[in-house]
């Protein structure tokens, strides 16, 4: 049996109005928190690729102006993921769940009063008193 290592997750913050999109996971780990949208770092990829990738599959959004934002290391459900957090920003468009397997809906809040429960990594960026520059 190979033995596990740790993955690779990018969270993008998706700042619009200085308010940030979370979406209500479902159907996997993490199920019935709340998360920024993100996944898997693919072989190859740049951490802007796969923030720009992620936010359109998951709710059609574009993003512009990537920055780079907190990092986190978690052991959660099993699993070990490293998070490395990209800031972007929304002009316009409504965020669709285009994942429905995967999440209920999209909302957008503010930083400063993020719902509970937050999916693990946010979770630890957040308690940690982490705040990303553009956020009201
Ligand atoms: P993928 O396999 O298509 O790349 O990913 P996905 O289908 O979007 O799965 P996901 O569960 O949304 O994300 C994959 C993993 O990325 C998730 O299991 C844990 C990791 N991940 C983090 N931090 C974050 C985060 O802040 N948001 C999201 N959505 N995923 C994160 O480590
Ligand atoms: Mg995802």
């Amino acid at each position: 049996m190979s033995h596990p290592i740790p993955l690779v997750g990018v969270g993008v913050v998706v700042i619009r109005d200085g308010l940030v999109l979370l979406g209500l996971r479902k159907g996997s780990h993490g199920s019935g928190t709340w998360a920024l949208p993100g996944g898997h770092l693919e072989y190859g990829e740049s951490l802007e690729q796969c923030a720009e990738r992620e936010v359109l599959e998951e709710t059609g959004l574009e993003i512009q102006n990537l920055s780079h934002g907190a990092f986190s290391n978690d052991l959660f459900e099993g699993k070990h993921y490293v998070t490395l957090i990209v800031v972007a920003h929304s002009q316009a468009g409504e965020p669709r769940v285009l994942e429905p397997e995967k999440c209920s809906r999209w909302q957008w809040f503010r930083w400063s009063e993020l719902p509970e429960p937050l999916f693990q990594p946010l979770a630890s960026v957040y308690k940690a008193g982490y705040v990303p520059s553009g956020v009201a």
